[in-house]
């Protein structure tokens, strides 16, 4: 007979390091506290406690780590490789327990030893290693990967300083370096010996080979050393954990120890700052082509390495020759900032491997997939033909060749047809020469895609039009995603147990069942449900807004948010535009009791040097100022500027959204994601037929959606014609009254000079078309304003905007990248 009744002393308790119960994370927290750590209890912070937590969440994830790597070798299974210069990736401990699924036990043991586990969550320094959306998106995409268990691996740059800190003073952004390694990073495990060399700078020269070939080798100037450093990336409730591989730059020695055998010691150190600075900083200025000497040996230095540990794989691998590469390597341009990456795996394959050529291409093109992100031509990517032959010579020569190459196969397929060539080089002639990335990018990838539908048709009829003419197949559409458990289950406890009361929890995993949503929309006691959520929601907020800016909100008015980089594009000033229209109106009529109240935030950096950004984040606190202190309108507005919008308090924003402000210049904004997790959360959207905003207003429904503004055709034909914003603010007075309060220095004490340059903008060059779509926007949010009063219908608006959010699920995105473009098939992962 077995006995059922174990003695405690001998009962086989689970190992403090991979134990998922409450007890066994406890003793694995305070064995780091002790081993890790190792400070006196006395001198333990708030930090320390924080520390050791991820380090034992940490080591529940290795098992995992190992044993995923080992399985698609073992298994010949394809891998992702995600190149990407930016990874936003957000606090890691609240994602790492959900996806373990040990938040209740982690809660328990912290609780049992006296602490907090939201207070321990708040320490975590976020790795801010992105803009905006491109890096945040890499993010998402890394979860569904490890969430739908295929093999990838993300590379990036390890920024030794993230995106800046924004402060706020006296209604300027001030930008504060951002040292986020400060405290150390206990998610990372550093690989010293997973190490490449980089070269740069020098020349490239003719010689013959063995056999009388001209060939060219590359004597290069300079090197470094990129470093890996590893973090761990597990799926929500699968074994599958991939890995994000991150190079930071290093002096190499050797080159240093010639200098200090000549007794130049310093010259030895002074390589060796110069060396680091290559991963020092990212560059802040999304959306604008920078053509900075530094960006490029950035991408560069990134991409090599990458190449290089793939190939290394490869290698290691008894049965894989590099002519196996299509088949067991998908990787993945995001956007042209690792385009370089097309001519450095031909040199790879060329001179380092002696492959031939026309093999070399085969492999190159069957290998590489590249999203692009921007139709703007300011961001596209040029670099300077003489800052490339400087620093990239070798690279240079072959892109010459994949050049001429390829347009000999343009000739071929339409004769004759001179502009076509000129428009479609690699080599941009014209304002001096430079090398076209997004040509490179196109030329050297089996598939293209756009991440909306309609960016995507965009792509086809403008920027890449020529190259759609020549490879039609190559092009396709995968609309962007977002993943449902960091900004849904993490960040939204209270709808999380809502929808989990009421659907189950499966919608973590196939976002699609929230559709089960739609028949509770019209439940009373539902919708009540529904309300106290968002409510509390928005008391959390309200108490993150006062304390960070200092101005207090009213929970039960309409909360408008737009949290997005500042940019004309975007549109922001179009906000401040109707925020002063509604003051004006309570001014001119301050008996009104009609308006509906509003809580207006905002949200969002502006790269450093962008003039017209900046300003519109003074005027948006300027505004705020006098609005906020108007005893006439503070009873029915208020404006709050979210200082320093990143992942973390994303978090508290989008929960807490009525209305989502999506209102890009029609043609401008290639998706957006911020829209999709407002959505997700049960925020009406305010929108342009923009981006992905056209496909969530199809999924909501258009009587669930509130559409203003020109399209996309009717933006491009005002523009032909010859847009004059004049004749706008002559044929609206309450247009030509806004400009000229924000003229005449309303909100600036009287000063007429701060805001001049916007004002003028918009009055004499307007190129996002503010002024030819205000009425129509104003004239929306009149109809919001008054939608709002019908709390019962705006809650089952609110409703079925979740319910039919389904779709925009990054797990639904990855899988159409796996099954069309990466063949890449599920790998299950036994531990
Ligand atoms: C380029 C050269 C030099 C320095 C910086 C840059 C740079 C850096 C970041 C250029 C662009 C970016 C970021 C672009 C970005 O975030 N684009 C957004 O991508 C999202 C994901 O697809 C879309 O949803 C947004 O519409 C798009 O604006």
């Amino acid at each position: 007979m077995t006995d059922v009744v174990q003695n405690p002393d001998t009962a086989p308790t689970e190992r403090s390091r991979t134990g998922l119960s409450a007890d066994a994370l406890r003793r694995g927290i305070i064995d780091h506290l002790r081993y890790s750590i190792g400070r006196p209890s006395a001198a333990l912070k708030p930090e320390h406690f924080y520390r050791a937590t991820a380090l034992a969440v940490r080591d529940r994830m290795q098992d995992n780590r190992v044993a995923s790597t080992q399985t698609s070798l073992d298994l010949g299974k394809k891998v992702t490789c995600y190149l990407s210069a930016e990874f936003l990736m957000g606090p890691q401990l609240g994602a790492n327990l959900l996806n373990l699924g040990i938040e209740e036990a982690t809660r328990t043991a912290l609780a049992d030893i006296g602490l907090d586990l939201d207070e321990v969550l708040a320490c975590e320094e976020e790795p801010g290693l992105g803009n905006g959306g491109l890096g945040r998106l890499a993010a998402c995409y890394l979860d569904s990967l490890a969430t739908l268990e295929r093999p990838a691996i993300g590379y990036g740059i390890r920024y030794e300083f993230g995106i800046f800190d924004q402060e706020i003073h006296d209604g300027w952004q001030v930008e504060k370096t951002d040292n986020w390694l400060a405290n150390g990073n206990p998610w990372e495990i550093a690989k010293p010996d997973v190490n490449y060399l980089v070269k740069w700078g020098g020349y490239a020269e003719h010689y013959l080979d063995d056999a009388g070939h001209d060939r060219i080798r590359w004597v290069p100037g300079r090197a470094l050393k990129g470093v890996a450093y590893d973090t761990p990336i597990q799926g929500y409730g699968v074994n599958t954990c991939n890995v994000l591989t991150l190079w930071s730059a290093r002096a190499v020695q050797s080159f240093a120890l010639e200098a200090f055998n000549t007794g130049d010691y310093y010259k030895a150190v002074e390589d060796e700052v110069t060396s680091e600075t290559v991963t020092k900083v990212l560059y802040p200025n999304d959306e604008l082509e920078a053509g900075k000497h530094l960006r490029l040996l950035q991408q560069y230095f990134f991409v090599s390495c990458s190449l290089q540990h793939v190939l290394h794989i490869v290698d290691d691998l008894a049965d894989l020759s590099v002519k196996d590469l299509p088949e067991r390597f998908a990787l993945q341009l995001n956007d042209t900032h690792p385009s370089i990456g097309v001519a450095e795996l031909m040199r790879l394959l060329v001179d380092e491997r002696q492959i031939d050529w026309d093999e070399a291409w085969d492999i190159t093109v069957a290998t590489f997939g590249y999203t692009n992100h921007t139709l703007l031509p300011e961001a596209l990517e040029k670099w300077p033909l003489a800052m490339f032959a400087e620093s990239l010579p070798r690279h240079l020569e072959i892109i010459y060749e994949i050049n001429r190459r390829f347009l000999d196969e343009v000739s071929a397929k339409f004769p004759g047809d001179d502009d076509r060539l000129r428009r479609m080089s690699i080599i941009g002639e014209g304002n001096g020469k430079s090398v076209r990335m997004a040509h490179l990018a196109t030329v050297g990838s089996h598939a293209i895609n756009g991440v909306a539908a309609l960016h995507s048709e965009l792509l086809k009829s403008s920027v890449l039009k020529d190259f759609y003419e020549m490879w039609p197949e190559r092009f396709s559409n995968k609309t962007n995603g977002v993943t449902p458990r960091r900004f849904l289950a993490m960040s939204n406890p209270g709808l999380r147990e809502l929808l989990d009361d009421t659907i189950g929890d499966g919608w973590l995993r196939d976002l699609g069942k929230l559709r089960g949503l739609e028949a509770f929309a019209d439940e009373p006691a539902f919708r009540i449900q529904w309300r106290e959520v968002k409510r509390t929601n928005k008391a959390r907020l309200a108490e993150y807004v006062k304390s960070t800016a200092g101005v207090e909100l009213n929970p039960d008015w309409l909360f408008d948010i737009q949290v997005k980089r500042i940019h004309e594009y975007k549109r922001q000033h179009l906000n401040v535009l109707n925020i002063i229209t509604q003051y004006h109106r309570l001014k001119q009529n301050p008996g009104s009791s009609q308006i509906t109240p509003r809580a207006f935030v905002f949200g969002g950096k502006a790269a450093p040097g962008y003039f017209l950004a900046k300003r519109i984040i003074k005027l948006i606190n300027a505004v705020g100022e006098t609005i906020n202190n108007d005893p006439d309108v503070n009873r029915f507005l208020k404006v709050a500027f979210v200082p320093n919008f990143n992942v973390q308090n994303a978090h508290l924003i989008y929960p807490a959204a009525d209305l989502s402000e999506q209102i890009s210049t029609a043609g401008k904004e290639a998706s957006g994601t911020g829209n999709m997790k407002f959505m997700l959360n049960g925020a009406l959207t305010i929108g342009t037929l923009d981006g992905a905003n056209v496909e969530m207003r199809e999924e909501a429904g258009a009587e669930n959606f509130f559409l203003f503004g020109l399209t996309e055709d009717e933006v491009e034909r005002v523009k032909r014609d010859g847009y004059r914003p004049s004749d706008y603010v002559d044929g609206n007075g309450e247009l030509a009254a806004v400009l000229d309060l924000i003229a005449g220095g309303a909100f600036s004490h009287g000063d007429t000079e701060v805001f001049r340059p916007l004002v003028d903008n918009l009055r004499f060059d307007d190129p996002f078309l503010v002024l030819a779509d205000y009425a129509s926007y104003i004239e929306c949010q009149d109809r919001i304003s008054a939608a709002w009063q019908d709390t019962a219908a705006w809650t089952r608006m609110s409703i079925l905007n979740t319910a039919r959010s389904g779709k925009f699920s990054s797990d639904r995105a990855i899988e159409e990248y796996c099954d069309d473009i990466w063949n890449v098939g599920p790998v299950t992962v036994t531990v």
